[in-house]
């Protein structure tokens, strides 16, 4: 079941902050998963990490959208796959759900119409690639994958970014669904494209379809390298050109094959400004737990601006070189998916600071 999520209508970036961000209700999904929710994911991790050989392989990803991507991931990582193919065929997943309007092929478009994607990836080696706002590919991550391999560069957005992957033989394809087409046109009309009026109606409701999701996914394999991978259609209805963090490396995602990696999910200017993922893996690398560092991250986005942070959901999820993993949200609702050779479709309810 598809619990809805936050968010939406960004279209002046102060009336981001003027509350058009929405919660989810709670969490839950898997049988087992309501009690094992219960505990704190970092006893949770020692509940379930066997310790000192490391709990690997695994894959965690953002959102109960995850539980269907991990289980891809796993495909590769239990045949011994490397951590970066996993993370690659798993968040394609909700890229080509069409029910997912939140990622890839279906994704809500921009405030003009257009569907435009984010995301990126990262390897054990420290190698990058990223897309932003790309436009007619329905698997932007594999095009970032490919920035990362096939060209110097780290990131490429937009026409280019499109063009690059037509040459690399990638369709040009319409990812306007008829049901998003019809959402976004439901919303001009009452948003009459008027931002604060959108907003301050309120008539974004908590867990409403406007609501939207990233999905970060983190892997180790069973060789303990760590691999990441992000990938969204921002955020609903956004201002053309409008960027988040997803496709950010540091921001959105950050993986350090020392130390762990991270990612986030929800207001993607705040976790620009704090330059989220990296932050995490660094306070992991000073012997912060995942969790632990997740939640230091989110008290740096709520301390620098508290009136905001009231309103947004920022969530970041992290796992360390060990395999112990965490996750740390300013609101409540945000849930993640984790797959071990244990148990492959566990959802997690993330702490909050709220
Ligand atoms: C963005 N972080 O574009 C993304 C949106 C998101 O949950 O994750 N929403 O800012």
């Amino acid at each position: 079941m598809v619990l809805v999520s936050h968010l939406l209508v960004p279209v002046s970036f102060p009336f981001i902050l003027a509350g058009m961000y929405n919660r989810r209700k709670f969490i839950k999904v898997s049988a087992a998963g309501a009690s094992l929710a219960a505990f704190s994911s970092s006893v949770f991790s020692k509940a379930v990490v066997p310790g000192q050989s490391g709990n690997f392989p695994i894959v965690i990803s953002t959102w109960d959208f995850g539980i269907a991507a991990n289980k891809e991931a796993w495909k590769t990582l239990e045949k011994g796959g490397r951590a970066l193919d996993a993370v690659e065929a798993g968040v394609m997943i909700p890229e080509a759900d069409l029910h997912n309007h939140t990622v890839g092929r279906a994704g809500y478009p921009d405030r003009d119409g257009h569907v435009t994607l984010d995301a990126c990836i990262m390897d054990e080696f420290g190698n990058c690639g990223s897309v932003a706002a790309i436009e007619y590919i329905a698997h932007p991550i594999s095009v970032a994958r490919l920035v990362m391999e096939k060209t110097p560069h780290v990131m490429l957005v937009g026409e280019g970014a499109t063009q690059f992957a037509v040459e690399q033989g990638f369709k040009k394809e319409n990812l306007l669904t008829p049901e998003s087409e019809a959402a976004w046109k439901k919303w001009l009309v009452t948003a009459k494209y008027s931002p604060v009026m959108n907003i301050e109606n309120k008539q974004h409701k908590p867990g409403d379809k406007y609501n939207h999701d990233t999905i970060g996914m983190l892997a180790i394999d069973g060789k303990g390298n760590i691999s990441g991978a992000c990938t969204t259609s921002g955020m609903a209805f956004k201002m053309r050109g409008r960027v988040g963090d997803s496709p950010i490396i540091g921001a959105g995602l950050y993986v350090d094959n020392e130390v762990g990696g991270a990612t986030s999910t929800g207001v993607g200017e705040e976790v620009i400004r704090n330059v989220g993922s990296f932050l995490v893996v660094e306070l992991m690398r000073q012997g912060y737990s995942p969790e632990d560092a997740c939640k230091e991250a989110v008290k740096r986005i709520i301390k620098k601006k508290p009136e905001t942070a009231k309103n947004i959901q920022v969530g970041f999820l992290a796992i360390n070189k060990k395999g112990e993993y965490g996750a740390y949200a300013i609101q409540q609702g945000f849930s993640f998916a984790v797959c071990t050779a244990e148990k492959q479709d566990l959802l997690v309810s993330g702490k909050s600071f709220y």
